[in-house]
């Protein structure tokens, strides 16, 4: 496979690059943490979407060590913000598989200095599908190091709400197929607040993603939507750019 063997020469070449998206708090109306979404730049095709390497990183397996170059980098890059700003990072389900993920948390946090409460980890519900008890189980080991745990992509797929009652996520991800028609007729503003209501219930923050109008993050805010993701505050920017945005307000 072409792309496996290019992936794994990125691995070397430093290829990869993360840029971050800033999560902004709707009621502080601050930066309170940024995403790390991985970032692609192929030698012939330019920039790669996530989207398109990511499944073919995921069935190669080479998703671990690409997973764990993502953690330490992000982690080494959040120890130098303001401690109030987290950094969150995406997990693949293979990595949840993996025995040693636990312990390369714990070693990427040492390595950086950030504590581990700064760390959030987006988790995608299909963890939960394939492999319950298990997949339980190291969401728990996970906890006990003290980083927190977030369901990524909330509403899409084959979501339960029996989920959020077997495993106490800190933060719910609101799909942005639910924010973008929010402010329409008929739209999907009776699922999010349903969300926010069950969220907050359970002492689950939440996040609406791909928030990309005033009136879309309005609608949120009188929604009790905790925080914000999108277009409209920033998109996903390198280091150096998205730490000029942490003073500011969105
Ligand atoms: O950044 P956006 O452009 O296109 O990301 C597309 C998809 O790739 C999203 O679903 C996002 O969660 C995923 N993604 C981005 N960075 C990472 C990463 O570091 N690890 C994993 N597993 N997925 C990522
Ligand atoms: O799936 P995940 O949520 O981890 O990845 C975030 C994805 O959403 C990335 O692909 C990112 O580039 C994209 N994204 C971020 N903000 C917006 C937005 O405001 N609108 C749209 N359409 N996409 C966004
Ligand atoms: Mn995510
Ligand atoms: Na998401």
């Amino acid at each position: 496979l072409a792309m496996e063997q290019d992936l794994r020469q990125a691995l070397v070449d430093g290829g990869f690059e993360i840029h971050y998206q800033p999560l902004v708090d709707l009621r502080r109306n601050e930066v309170t943490g940024c995403e790390a979404l991985l970032r692609w730049r192929h030698p012939e095709r330019g920039m790669i979407s996530p989207a398109e390497f990511v499944p073919v990183a995921e069935d190669t397996g080479l998703i671990v060590e690409l997973g764990e170059w993502v953690l330490r980098t992000a982690c080494a890059e959040a120890a130098t913000w303001p401690d109030r700003v987290r950094i969150a990072v995406n997990v693949s389900p293979v990595q949840l598989k993996c025995p040693t993920l636990a312990l390369k948390i714990t070693s990427a946090l040492a390595a950086s200095g950030l504590k581990a409460n700064r760390l959030e980890l987006e988790i995608t519900e299909a963890v939960l599908i394939r492999d319950d008890e298990t997949a339980l189980a190291i969401l728990h080991q996970l906890r006990a190091i003290g980083v927190r745990i977030a369901l990524d992509d909330f509403g899409t797929g084959y979501s339960s709400l029996s989920y959020l009652k077997r495993f106490p996520f800190d933060k719910i991800k609101i799909d942005r197929c639910f924010v973008s028609d929010i402010t329409e007729i008929d739209g999907s503003s009776a699922i999010v607040q349903a969300v926010v209501n069950i969220a907050a219930s359970r002492d689950m923050t939440t996040t609406a993603e791909g928030v990309e109008t005033f009136e879309q993050k309005e609608l949120l805010r009188a929604l009790g939507c905790t925080e914000m993701q999108g277009y409209l505050f920033s998109a996903a920017k390198p280091g150096p750019q998205v730490r000029q945005l942490f003073g500011t307000q969105p």
